[in-house]
């Protein structure tokens, strides 16, 4: 199918797929242009699951711009079977430039782990953007209404933005298929903050493993100071799913090779023939520094050492493709294995024996799957990987259940697979070790390990990876709650009249009073005041102002008000009109030790930040930095936050950001309490909550189904209605009350 066909079809929610290679290559041999299928995890990954879907897949063909438009699309839809390709157009050497530099040069490093290796060449970060603006250029080019975007990993991490800049309401779904890592390592990366902005473009954001999706989430609150839940955070009015969704692979496909195709059947006879008297090992990888190769041959060398025994009995298979040839790292890696196979086979091999045999080629898929049959134990040790298809696709091959997984704990895969013999590829003699009982393991304890390794690579292959990531990009959109609407204040002033008994809760800062500067300075002005009490003098009112602020703030400001409900500390505390005392609605807080440690670590922050304060109430303990130059006091909070996240890991405490404060608080503290216990006491047949931040969509959630729920302000809200700011609020409070009182005149 030619690309230009298939963009002619009319189906509505077709997928595009958008990595940063297509799965065909463009090379030269001999003069002749042609196309060939490339290695690797992700080719591994899509193609069956395009095969079943159909669509597009957009991607740089590696051919660097010296073929022109048509050559190249005919090539490939040569290629192309049940979809179409459609490559990404570079001038001629940017396509290098783009692939060699950021992303395999800084990124690829720093995200496993190896700050050394991190090279960061200040032009690269420009040809990282102009590569991602080729692509946004080539997917808004071929782009549907209704079409699905999924795109790929690290290379395009600043793809979703440039895409969701041109067209808001597209749906578009993030994968990363390498690691994320922890904040202390991603606070290294040159233009960190760009490429996370990059990825908020997107709806929807998966990852390998949980601790993936972990990391992300605290390198956006330290760095660029934004909350998130555990699976999504609101970003511009957006709410962005977080995922993990490890990946699996095509375990069908393999083991019908083993079982079906002739010539996967005959290597087999071969391998069982050539190795009939010895224990199969075998290590499959892209040559790369992660992939832990030259660490695996000196734990090799050790087990050799200690096990003379071995000689003549074992041979290590250590097939790897090479991969990224033209950058400086990859060719000393490249001459540092090649040396350490000639040391170790010249150290132990014999004129019959040759203890490695390496294989630095990309092998087909037939006698891949023939050397995973054969093998009695796969040694897979990356030192870093986001998941590691090479140890399910070994599982998937072990059709009688009669093979050992030795397995390294740092990549994604040891995380399912906890039958593997899982190591610290670092520790040689630890790694030894565990080959040493992988070769002696008894049948027995072989096949029980192995059969939940494969039953599970079986069950979560990747078409049901692909299927739960596009059925989780379908919902986005459906599953948020509609916007809120405009407040209509006749059919509010309509019911209010209505109603006999009245419940209202109202938030104060930035729902009565605007927000101040330097929060002492809202102190509530007389016409508040004289509204308030108009309306608490209702009867048939029970109105409650519920704050962060302390009980002594709300007590000074507003205790005198008759009839006034008041609620501070977010609900923790209570006093009800009528009297003077507050009462405590949730356990007292004698419990809180962790107060006064952070007590010192916010005065640290006071002094870095002049003009900021701490505040210390019976529940929390803030920072306030509203009078702090903006740009450094947001650093500062984000820091500050990000770090409390780890000190009260054990705690039930943790960090909030509010406007201009970071405040650390009990999660069980929460202003949907306070509105429980007003329910509970009363029952009204008109409840009203307003409130204009976060912390007040736990009242929203509280009250009934039929409540006046108002968010003040702009932003996402669970509110049933909006209204633009305090002057609004008031001006709707008065005309209630005025409501009432026409009522009793
Ligand atoms: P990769 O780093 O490429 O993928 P991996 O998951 O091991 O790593 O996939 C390699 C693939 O290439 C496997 O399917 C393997 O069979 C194949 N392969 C390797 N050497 C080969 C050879 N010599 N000949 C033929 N085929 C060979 C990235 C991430 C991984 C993540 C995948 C998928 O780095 O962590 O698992 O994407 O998300």
């Amino acid at each position: 199918m030619s690309p230009s066909a298939s963009t002619e079809q009319p189906s509505p929610g077709r997928l595009v797929v958008v990595s940063n290679r297509l799965p065909v290559t463009l090379s030269q041999t001999n003069g002749e242009w042609e196309a060939r299928a490339s290695s690797g995890g992700l080719a591994s990954a899509m193609e069956p699951i395009l095969r079943q879907t159909g669509g597009l897949w957009i991607g740089w063909a590696g051919d660097d711009g010296e073929l022109d438009p048509e050559q190249r699309a005919s090539l490939l839809s040569s290629t192309a079977q049940d979809f179409a390709y459609i490559p990404v157009e570079f001038p001629p050497g940017a396509g290098e430039a783009f692939y060699k530099g950021y992303p395999n040069q800084t990124v690829w490093p720093l995200f496993h782990l190896f700050p050394a290796r991190m090279n960061f060449d200040p032009p690269s970060w420009h040809d990282y953007v102009a590569g991602n603006e080729h692509f946004a250029a080539t997917v808004a080019a071929n782009l549907r209404e209704g079409d699905l975007i999924w795109i790929h990993d690290y290379h395009l991490m600043l793809l979703p933005r440039m895409l969701r800049e041109q067209d808001p309401a597209i749906k578009l779904g993030f994968f990363l298929h390498i690691p994320f890592p922890s904040s202390e390592a991603f606070a290294f990366l040159p233009r960190g903050d760009e490429v996370l902005l990059g990825l908020l473009g997107a709806d929807l954001l998966a990852f390998h493993t949980h601790q993936h999706l972990q990391h992300f989430r605290s390198c956006l609150l330290r760095i660029l100071a934004i909350e998130s839940s555990m699976d999504s955070v609101e970003y511009q009015g957006r709410t962005i799913k977080l995922e993990a969704l490890p990946i699996g692979i095509d375990p069908t496909g393999l083991a019908s090779l083993i079982q079906h195709d002739p010539r996967t059947k005959e290597r087999i006879e071969e391998l069982r023939s050539q190795y009939a008297d010895k224990h199969v090992i075998v290590a499959v990888d892209r040559l790369d520094y992660t992939k832990g190769i030259p660490e695996r041959l000196h734990a090799f060398r050790t087990l050799m050492r200690q096990r003379p025994d071995l000689k003549e009995k074992v041979v290590m298979l250590q097939v790897a493709v090479p991969s990224r040839e033209g950058i400086g790292e990859y060719q000393s890696l490249s001459s540092e294995i090649n040396e350490l196979v000639g040391e170790i086979n010249g150290e132990f091999g014999t004129p019959q024996w040759t203890p490695v045999m390496y294989l630095r080629q990309s092998i087909e898929r037939s006698s891949l799957a023939a050397l995973y049959a054969v093998a009695d134990v796969a040694w897979v040790t990356p030192l870093r990987d986001g998941m590691n298809l090479v140890a399910k696709e070994y599982c998937a091959c072990k059709l009688n259940d009669d093979g050992v997984l030795v397995l390294s704990q740092f990549a994604g895969a040891a995380v399912e697979m906890g039958e593997a013999l899982l190591v610290n590829p670092y520790d040689e003699e630890q790694v030894a070790a565990a080959v040493e009982r992988a070769l002696s393991m008894r049948p027995g304890e072989r096949k029980r390990r192995m059969r939940h390794l494969r039953e599970r690579v079986s069950r979560n292959d990747v078409f049901d990876w692909a299927r739960r990531f596009l059925k989780s990009l379908a919902a986005v959109g459906l599953e948020q709650t509609p916007s809120a609407q405009a407040l209509n204040v006749r059919a509010v002033e309509d019911a209010y009249k209505k109603a006999s008994r009245r419940l209202l809760i109202l938030d104060y800062d930035g729902t009565l009073v605007p927000i101040q500067d330097n929060p002492g300075n809202a102190v509530p002005p007389d016409a508040l005041i004289r509204t308030l009490t108009r309306l608490a003098a209702d009867p048939g009112n029970v109105v409650a102002v519920l704050s962060g602020r302390s009980a002594d703030e709300m007590e000074d400001w507003l205790g005198a008000v008759p009839g006034l409900h008041l609620g501070a500390e977010h609900g923790a505390l209570s006093r009800k009109a009528g009297t003077e005392t507050w009462e405590h609605l949730v356990p007292t807080p004698g419990a809180m030790e962790w107060k006064a440690k952070m007590r010192s670590v916010f005065e640290h922050f006071v002094q870095r930040a002049p003009g900021s304060f701490v505040e210390e109430k019976e529940y929390s303990i803030v920072w306030h930095y509203r009078r702090v130059e903006p740009q450094f006091g947001h650093w500062l909070a984000a820091e500050l936050a990000g770090l409390m996240e780890g000190l009260l890991a054990e705690t039930d405490a943790r960090p909030v950001l509010g406007r201009g404060i970071v405040e650390v608080r009990p999660v069980w503290v929460n202003k949907g309490l306070f509105a429980s216990h007003l329910l509970a006491e009363e029952e009204p047949s008109l409840q009203l909550g307003a409130g204009d931040d976060s912390t007040d969509e736990d009242v929203f959630d509280r009250l009934g189904e039929h409540a006046w729920t108002i968010h003040v302000g702009t932003g996402r809200s669970r509110a049933q209605y909006w209204l633009k700011d305090t002057g609004a609020m008031l001006r709707l409070l008065d005309t209630l009350a005025a409501t009432a009182e026409a009522r009793a005149a």
